[in-house]
C-alpha cells in the first residue's frame, strides 16, 4: 500500500515538474534554513536540527528531479558558535553523524553523484568535524554530478575578507617576481595590473566554480541575509516562506520557483544591465 502511494506521489512529482520545466529552471538555489531551533520549542520535540536534516534531504532530491545543478545551505555561521557551548557541542555532533551519512553507498550523494563543497573557515570546527568535512570534500571530488556546497563556519563578510587577503598575498609575491626578474633590465610585463581587483577577489571566494545563486530562500518568514552570500547575491530573487525550515515542502519550492519564472524577464533585463 505505501508503495502504491509512494509511486503515486512520485508520477505527481514528475508531471509536476516537467509542467515547471517549460519555464527557466534556476542553475542554483541557496537556502537559509532558518525555524529548527523554534520548530523544536513548539513541537516539544528535543531537537529541532535532526527534523531540519530530514527536511534538507527531501529538498535535495526535489531540486535535483527538476534539474537544479546547485544547491548552497547556510549550516552553520560564525555567530552561531556564540550559541551555548552544550548546544554548539551537539549541533557539531550531530553535523559530523550527517555528513558521514551522506558518504554511505545508500546515501542521496551516491545515487547523484553529488559533489560536496564546504564553504567557510573549517580551522574553526573541532578536529572530528573538520576530518569529516575533509573525507567529504575529498571522497565526492570527482563527482560530475550536481553541486552541493554546505556553508559552515561561514560569514559572508569572512569570506570577503579571506579574498581580499589571498588576492593580496598573490600580488605581493607577483612583485616580488617582478622585482626579481623584470625591474633591473628595465623590463616590466605590460597589462599587468599590480592591483587587487574584483576578478581577483572572485577567484578566491569560496564560490569561484559555482555561479551566483538565482534563488535565495530564507524560511521562517525572515527577511535578512544574515550575511549570506552578500557579494553573490546582487541579481538573486530573495523568496521569505513563512513555514519553519522542517515544515518546507514541495509546494514550498515549487511556489518559489514559478515566482522565479515570473520575475525572471526582469531579472534577466536588470543582470544584463548592469554588466
Ligand atoms: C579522483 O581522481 C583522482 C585522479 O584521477 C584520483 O587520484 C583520486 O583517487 C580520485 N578520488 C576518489 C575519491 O575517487
Ligand atoms: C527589458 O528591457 C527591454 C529594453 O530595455 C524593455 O523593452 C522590456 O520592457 C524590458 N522587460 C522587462 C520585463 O522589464
Ligand atoms: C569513507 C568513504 O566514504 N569512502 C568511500 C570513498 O569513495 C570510494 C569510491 O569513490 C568508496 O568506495 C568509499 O567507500
Amino acid at each position: 500500500m505505501s508503495t502504491i502511494f509512494g509511486n503515486l506521489c512520485c508520477m505527481f512529482r514528475r508531471c509536476l515538474f516537467s509542467v515547471l520545466s517549460i519555464g527557466p529552471i534556476p542553475d542554483h538555489i541557496a537556502f537559509i534554513m532558518d525555524g529548527n531551533r523554534r520548530y523544536a520549542k513548539r513541537t516539544q520535540i528535543s531537537t529541532g536540527h535532526r527534523v531540519g536534516f530530514s527536511a534538507l534531504i527531501s529538498v535535495l532530491r526535489y531540486c535535483y528531479e527538476i534539474g537544479v545543478k546547485y544547491v548552497t545551505i547556510y549550516a552553520f555561521s560564525i555567530d552561531n558558535f556564540k550559541r551555548k557551548p552544550e548546544e554548539v557541542q551537539s549541533t557539531m555532533d550531530l553535523m559530523k553523524e550527517k555528513i558521514d551519512e551522506l558518504l554511505e553507498e545508500h546515501s542521496i550523494v551516491n545515487k547523484y553523484g553529488i559533489r560536496m563543497n564546504f564553504w567557510g573557515n573549517l580551522n574553526l570546527l573541532n578536529d572530528a568535524v573538520r576530518l569529516s568535512v575533509e573525507k567529504a570534500m575529498r571522497n565526492t571530488s570527482n563527482n560530475t554530478g550536481p553541486v552541493l556546497s554546505v556553508c559552515v563556519a561561514y560569514t559572508s563578510t569572512n569570506e570577503i575578507a579571506h579574498a581580499i587577503e589571498k588576492s593580496c598575498c598573490q600580488k605581493t609575491e607577483m612583485m616580488k617576481r617582478m622585482h626579481a626578474n623584470g625591474f633591473e633590465n628595465g623590463v616590466v610585463e605590460k597589462n599587468t595590473q599590480t592591483m587587487v581587483t574584483v576578478v581577483d577577489l572572485e577567484m578566491h571566494l569560496f564560490s569561484n566554480d559555482c555561479p551566483d545563486p538565482d534563488i535565495i530562500i530564507r524560511t521562517s518568514g525572515e527577511t535578512r541575509l544574515s550575511n549570506f552570500l552578500l557579494w553573490q547575491s546582487s541579481f538573486s530573487h530573495l523568496q521569505n516562506p513563512t513555514p519553519l525550515w522542517p515544515e518546507f515542502s514541495l509546494r514550498h519550492l515549487v511556489w518559489a520557483i514559478l515566482s522565479y519564472q515570473r520575475a525572471y524577464p526582469y531579472l534577466q533585463n536588470r543582470s544584463k544591465k548592469m554588466l
